[in-house]
């Protein structure tokens, strides 16, 4: 299968996040993407492609438009307004605060527009956002014009990335642009399915209440990790999505056996519905050795991931999400798109 990529992504190089109590060097490197692009190229997974550059319509059936439209400024105001280092916000409108009450401070706005400390800007933070969204774009339109699947080699990711809020190394969420780009295209129903061991927050919420994508998410227990305040089995879907949105929380250790029997029953949704495209967000963040996450999948798994999301039978558009074992995200990586191709 295709790779789109774009080197643009290294410019979103040394920003931070709050995390156990200190501001630390992002989790979310460069070298992801490099080690990742590196493998796809060293196993001859197929070509790699540039993005074809879009603009932001598709996003803003997805997104806030004002919030699209305060992306691309954030850095220069938070610079304007003295600081000098990596913006990030410091205080939410949460409990007893108005949201409806819209700053002008960029750190008002930075918080206006965040769920945590973790979607940090720097100087090229906006063109590699923008570069993965065109990442996300062009690989749906190779899949949209007959490819039996593609890989979208996102970086930043996504799926913490709501209609007006980023967070969790997230800004915008390039499985709902790429999910939204194919109903344009004249699909009826897409299916998002993520693998990546935090809850895709932002997925679920852009389409709780829609019943032309159905998400089916498969992560750690919110009551035990990030995002912690949405994810649990009860959240269905609301009025026309009700019955469209299925989480599988699982609990911390989670194994092979576990997440697969998850696996399987999502599959099962997934066939039910009858989408006319999958969307893959493709997180690896849950093997063993990830640096932030809890659960116990080995290298050898991955492959058996693709290899199950391929009996769907569907056309296939995976959109790289997180996984943090720097080196290793490259061949568990490559291992579900390999496990994919093989099947
Ligand atoms: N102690 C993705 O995988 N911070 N985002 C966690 C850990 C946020 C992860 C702090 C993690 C976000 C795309
Ligand atoms: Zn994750």
């Amino acid at each position: 299968m295709k790779t789109v990529y774009s080197d643009k992504h290294l410019g979103h190089s040394g920003h931070n996040e709050l995390n156990g109590g200190r501001i630390l060097p992002s989790f979310e490197l460069p070298s992801r993407a490099e080690y990742i692009v590196a493998r796809v190229r060293d196993r001859g997974l197929g070509e790699v492609l540039p993005p074809v550059e879009h603009d932001l319509t598709i996003a803003s059936k997805v997104h806030d438009p004002a919030f699209l439209a305060f992306l691309p400024t954030a850095w220069e105001r938070w610079l304007a307004e003295g600081n000098s280092g990596p913006a990030l916000p410091s205080s939410w409108p949460a409990k007893g605060l108005r949201r409806d009450l819209v700053p002008t401070s960029a750190t008002g706005l930075l918080g206006h527009y965040s769920i945590d400390a973790s979607a940090s800007f720097v100087e090229g933070t906006w063109a590699a956002v923008k570069a993965a969204h065109d990442c996300a774009l062009t690989a749906a339109g190779l899949v949209a014009g007959g490819e039996r699947a593609a890989f979208a080699l996102c970086r930043p990711p996504g799926h913490h990335a709501g209609a007006d809020f980023m967070g969790g190394y997230c800004f915008i969420n390039n499985a709902a642009v790429a999910a939204q780009s194919f109903l344009d295209g004249g699909a009826k129903r897409v299916a998002i399915l993520d693998v990546d061991y935090h809850h895709g927050n932002g997925t679920q919420q852009i389409f709780y209440e829609r019943s032309d994508v159905m998400v089916v998410n498969l992560h750690a227990d919110p009551r035990e990790e990030y995002p912690y305040f949405l994810g649990a089995a009860e959240e269905t879907g609301a009025g026309a999505g009700l019955g469209f949105n299925h989480n599988y929380p699982m609990p911390l250790g989670t194994a092979w056996a576990g997440w697969s029997a998850s696996l399987e029953d999502g599959c099962r949704k997934i066939t039910a519905y009858d989408p006319d495209v999958v969307v893959v967000s493709l997180g690896v963040d849950t093997f063993e050795k990830d640096p932030i996450s809890g659960f116990k999948l080995k290298t050898e798994d991955y492959p058996k991931i693709g290899q199950r999301i391929a009996a769907l039978g569907k056309p296939t558009l995976f959109v790289m999400e997180g996984g943090y074992a720097v080196e290793e995200i490259a061949i568990n990586t490559v291992g579900v798109l390999e496990g994919f191709e093989e099947a």
